[in-house]
């Protein structure tokens, strides 16, 4: 049996529906902006956002660069939660492509940024010394507090901070869709502040490649300028583009409405391990999207797995639960991520459920303390 693997949602496989669109793809070089299905996909990703252009890039990391390269100038600065993607898990694309500096911001347990704070982190455009402030970023579901989606009115309240101080705001929406639904909003309302934004296709949509980047016509022409400059600029490449517009339609037929119940199950997921003894930091009321994130600890400080260091216990869970037939994957401060996607269905978070409880006991995590001999 393939194992259950919930290391991200950057594994889902595309559907068949998305294999046939890709096979009979009709497809040009869209160097030239000559290919009908990648023409296609920009058009109906920016009608979904409600933005004017989409641009069709290779991934997120992709569509974030170039986002960058269209809004800030050399030696500008970009405010941005001090754990997000952008700025810790894009090889610093920002600094050594860009050429800008950044300011972190820590998020609250809400994934939002105190925007006291966000205020406080602008430059003063009058001092010789500062670099000037060029961008706001914000990420949407943000990862890091577990997945938590941003609203409409906080992603306003930041964008009026940014645009007060006459900078732009890009979203990186690599799970925007992942937030509209729990947040039962569309995604153009989360997008409607903001001045871009990029979303994935290759994560909960199911996609093989790609995400898209959308804005105002301006943007989107500099950003595909921009795409060119990173080598980004693909041929017959409605191939690919042809399986994001399966992922974006309306309804059933689409990849969007079904999120939800990717979100029912972390949800399941993170209950159920809530109640596990050696399971902690995980309130599973913050499951809402589709991320669980949580730590393992030994439940009886007089076991041996309590005197492991927790990097250590960590790992030793990991590889129990891949004995399980589970993946999960290594998060940030010791923790756990799991990620619930299309093609794992609420049998498999029983199956998942059942395996933590078996790795946990193997990796001595739930141990009980030894029946002392009378
Ligand atoms: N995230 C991946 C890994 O890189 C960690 C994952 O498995 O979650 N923004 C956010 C918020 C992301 O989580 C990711 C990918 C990206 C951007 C980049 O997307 P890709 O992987 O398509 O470059």
């Amino acid at each position: 049996m393939p194992p259950i693997d919930l290391r991200s949602d950057t594994v889902t496989h595309p559907t068949p529906e998305m294999r046939r669109a890709m096979a009979e793809a009709e497809v040009g070089d869209d160097v030239f902006g000559d290919d009908p299905t990648v023409t296609a996909l920009e058009a109906r990703a920016a009608e979904i956002t409600g933005m004017q252009a989409g641009l069709f890039v290779a991934s997120g990391t992709m569509g974030n660069l170039v986002s960058l390269i269209a809004h800030v100038p050399r030696g500008g600065e970009v405010i941005a939660e001090a754990e997000s993607h952008t700025l810790m898990d894009e090889q610093a694309g920002h600094a050594v492509i860009v050429g800008a500096s950044a300011r972190g911001i820590p998020a609250r347990p809400d994934g939002t940024m105190d925007p006291a704070l966000v205020h406080a982190a602008f430059r003063d455009p009058l001092d010789i010394h500062e670099p000037q402030t060029a961008l706001v970023v914000l990420e949407n579901t943000h990862a890091h507090s577990m997945g938590q989606p941003l609203t409409p009115a906080y992603t306003a309240e930041i964008a009026a901070i940014a645009h007060g101080h006459g900078v732009p705001l890009h979203i990186d929406g690599a799970r925007l869709f992942n937030a509209a639904i729990a947040l039962g909003v569309s995604a153009a309302q989360l997008v409607a502040p903001a001045d871009s934004a990029t979303f994935c296709l290759s994560k909960g949509l199911a996609c093989p490649v790609g995400s898209v980047v959308v804005g105002s016509a301006g943007f989107v022409a500099r950003a595909r300028r921009a795409r060119k400059l990173v080598g980004g600029g693909m041929r017959q490449v409605g191939i690919l583009a042809a399986a994001g517009l399966v992922a974006l339609r309306d309804g059933p037929a689409g990849m969007i409405e079904r999120l939800a119940e990717d979100h029912v199950n972390a949800r399941r997921l993170a209950e159920a391990l809530a109640a596990m003894p050696g399971i902690a930091d995980l309130d599973p009321a913050r499951a809402t999207t589709n991320f669980v994130v949580f730590r393992v600890v030994a439940a009886n400080p007089g076991s041996a797995a309590a005197s492991l260091r927790p990097r250590a216990l960590r790992g030793r869970f990991l590889e129990a639960l891949r004995a399980e037939g589970v993946l999960m994957v290594e998060y940030p401060h010791d923790t756990i991520r799991a990620v619930t996607h299309y093609g794992v269905d609420a049998d498999d978070i029983e199956r998942v459920i059942a395996a933590c409880r078996s790795a946990l006991a193997a990796c001595g995590a739930a141990s009980v303390p030894a029946t002392p001999v009378a």
